[in-house]
């Protein structure tokens, strides 16, 4: 009998079996929380949700319309760039691609800068955010979001490091060019892509 051998690399002692983590990366057994600062109140009266710049609509939602936006719940990663990762959480929420559409980003329109509460920010490529991947989440695992991992809105871009997941997410600028985040600015990667292991802006260069 033929035996193929399996593509899929062996994964290290603390891994679970059956998926395998990015380079460098272990399974946390619970969930971190990691954010710059404190947490911030949540006012349902005066909170509001932007999408702003080039786009053809802008947008700006306050949080019962949010509710009443198209839903989903499916599965996604966090990977922090201090090596834990927390994997398939169970997201419920909006499609980043859904607030997206509802603004239309005009043709020149290519990244944007995600503003969570008190002037933290990070920036992506805008088909990062089209990726059905990406998720402005509102709950996790059935219940909402603790407002320690980012009541009421957060996204959550599982094909990326997670500090590209902004908490407390407030407004999706939508621009041209290419505009450093917080974390981006110290150094960090800004492509950011786990399973290329691009932690810092030196590792952008290399494909591995
Ligand atoms: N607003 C905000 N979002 C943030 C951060 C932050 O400091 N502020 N930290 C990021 C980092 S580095 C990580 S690893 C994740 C952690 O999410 P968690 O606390 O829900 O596990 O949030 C990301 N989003
Ligand atoms: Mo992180």
């Amino acid at each position: 009998m033929h035996v193929r051998k399996s593509p899929v690399r062996k994964p290290a002692a603390s891994e679970p079996i059956g998926k395998p983590l990015p380079p460098g990366q272990h399974a946390a057994k619970r969930w971190p929380v990691l954010h710059q600062g404190e947490a911030p109140e949540f006012d349902p009266a005066t909170w509001d949700f932007r999408v702003f710049g080039l786009v053809a609509q802008e947008l700006r939602l306050d949080w019962c319309a949010f509710q009443t936006l198209p839903r989903i719940e499916q599965a996604g990663d966090l990977h922090c760039v201090t090596r834990w990762s927390v994997l398939d959480t169970r997201w419920s929420g909006v499609l980043a691609r859904t607030v997206l559409d509802l603004a239309g980003p005009l043709p020149d329109a290519r990244f944007a800068v995600m503003h969570g509460e008190a002037g933290y920010t990070a920036n992506v490529p805008l088909a990062a955010l089209r990726d059905e991947s990406a998720i402005l989440a509102t709950g996790a695992n059935g219940e909402p979001l603790e407002m320690k991992h980012g009541f009421p809105v957060r996204s959550v871009l599982p094909a990326l490091y997670a500090w590209k997941s902004v908490k407390w997410l407030r407004a999706i600028e939508v621009t041209a060019d290419d505009r450093p985040g917080f974390w981006e600015s110290f150094g960090y990667s800004n492509q950011a892509d786990p399973w290329k292991e691009q932690r810092f802006a030196e590792d952008d260069a290399r494909e591995k």
